[in-house]
């Protein structure tokens, strides 16, 4: 490890510290061409993971989050989809569930050589690209641009065309898994609608309650369900045609679709670097926020929610995704205040001085979970995603306030994949690559 930090040992406290403890993690994590998420529980590459990692590589080894994402990017399908898990064939088979058997990429036109999942998940990559150039500009960044930028702009093309269920220019997810947000209370209305036969799981090993406590994890019943969605899109060969008559989860995610927008504003960013007209770019970042604000927003709750497409019903559950919108630039001034009203609310806690850390829910919900994964505890990613919104709007108070409460998390516990949202400890995966990278982005 770098500079004798130990990545599983007592946490440092110090800003030099917590940088060195960040660096050691990701060299840990580091994998010849990509970064695990952690050495433990995933032992793939995935997809907004990477785009996380990469931002947080552009402090330390530019060269590497540019090899980040070309790696990614390489394993892009034919249709523009960018895979949410790329197989290492190095690493021990068996050692992560569902593995490449089981999505079987070779069944679908237009799959990579190599073994990927068929889903997506956020489209974080533009902007990560983006803000990786312009904390490392360089001749080699520009170049990576130039190579990405067709390969971003086909994957804008593939949410917002094969994807757009519901006919309003905003991209449908087809699996929570999508979402990045596993097992978010805003799934469980529309995956009651999903058959879960515990016969299927019967037929197959979970192998993250062996490395995670299963009280942190989602539950059996959710697995069920998440395998019984992949076999559906897997039988249709990971089509897209007619998945409304055949497949029972269509959501569309508040934060799948703000990425969507932010990173058209990237890539308008990106088009001026490489030499492109930016113009389509910023027309389609303005009519993904009008989507996203006519469709999602809703005026009695003040917040965003996944809409369920097979009901056309919002999900009325309050999680951390209502407030990820805020990250757009161009989102209106009522939407923002509605925003900030809703994370400064007891159910979110955000403060210029935070007592206790931004859960991943709503924490005064009677479903709120403080240990449970995606249902309560606080994530970095999520954190960091507010606080580039807080930091577009002009509120640098309240980023101030989040980044310290950010900061303070890793500086007691460590680079842990996620913590309590009341006392602050460490759960999920000890030596994380996201909460490593964004901390990293927030230090700086
Ligand atoms: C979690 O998701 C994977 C499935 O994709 C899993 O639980 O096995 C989520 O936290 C997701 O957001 C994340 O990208 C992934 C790897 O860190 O783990």
């Amino acid at each position: 490890t770098m500079a004798g930090i130990d990545p599983g040992g007592t946490p440092p406290t110090g800003a030099a510290e917590l940088r060195a403890l960040a660096v050691a993690t990701l060299e840990g994590n580091w994998e010849h061409d990509h970064t695990v998420p952690s050495r433990t529980l995933y032992p793939h590459q995935w997809s907004w993971d990477s785009a996380f990692i990469a931002l947080g590589w552009a402090h330390l080894r530019p060269d590497r989050a540019w090899r980040e994402l070309r790696t990614l990017f390489a394993a892009q399908w034919a249709d523009g989809r960018v895979p949410h898990i790329v197989f290492n064939p190095a690493a021990r088979v068996g050692s992560y569930f569902p593995g490449p058997d089981f999505w079987d990429s070779a069944v679908a036109d237009g799959a990579p050589a190599v073994a990927t999942s068929g889903l997506v998940q956020p489209p974080v990559h533009a902007l990560a690209a983006w803000l990786a150039y312009r904390r490392a500009p360089s001749a080699t960044a520009r170049s990576a641009l130039r190579w990405l930028y067709p390969r971003l702009v086909a994957q804008q093309r593939y949410l917002t065309g094969a994807r757009d269920v519901g006919g309003a220019g905003l991209a449908a997810i087809v699996h929570p898994w999508e979402s990045g947000l596993d097992n978010s209370p805003a799934w469980d209305e529309p995956l009651a609608a999903v058959p879960a036969d515990a016969a299927v799981l019967r037929a197959y090993r979970r192998h993250d309650t062996t490395h995670a406590d299963a009280a942190h994890r989602p539950t059996d019943l959710d697995y069920a369900r998440y395998v019984a969605l992949v076999e559906s899109y897997r039988a249709g060969r990971y089509r897209d045609e007619g998945l409304v008559g055949r497949h029972p989860f269509l959501v569309e995610c508040p934060l799948v679709n703000t990425a969507l927008g932010a990173a058209e504003h990237a890539l308008a960013e990106i088009a001026t670097v490489v030499g492109v007209d930016p113009g389509g770019h910023r027309e389609r970042a303005g009519r993904i926020t009008a989507a996203l604000v006519e469709r999602l927003y809703d005026p009695v709750t003040g917040t965003f929610h996944p809409r369920d497409l097979r009901t056309g019903r919002l999900v009325p559950a309050r999680t951390a995704l209502g407030l990820v919108p805020l990250l757009l630039p161009d989102l209106p001034a009522g939407q923002v205040e509605a925003v900030l009203t809703e994370a400064r609310s007891p159910r979110f806690g955000l403060a210029a001085r935070m007592d206790r850390p931004l859960p991943s829910h709503d924490r005064t919900a009677p479903d709120f979970e403080p240990l449970r994964y995606w249902r309560g505890p606080s994530w970095l990613n999520l954190g960091w995603l507010l606080w580039q919104g807080l930091r577009t709007h002009g509120r640098p108070e309240l980023a101030a306030g989040l980044a310290a409460s950010m900061t303070a998390l890793v500086a007691t516990a460590g680079c842990h994949e996620y913590f309590h949202p009341d006392t602050g400890a460490g759960l999920g995966s000890p030596r994380f690559g996201w909460t490593a990278a964004l901390l990293l982005d927030v230090l700086a």
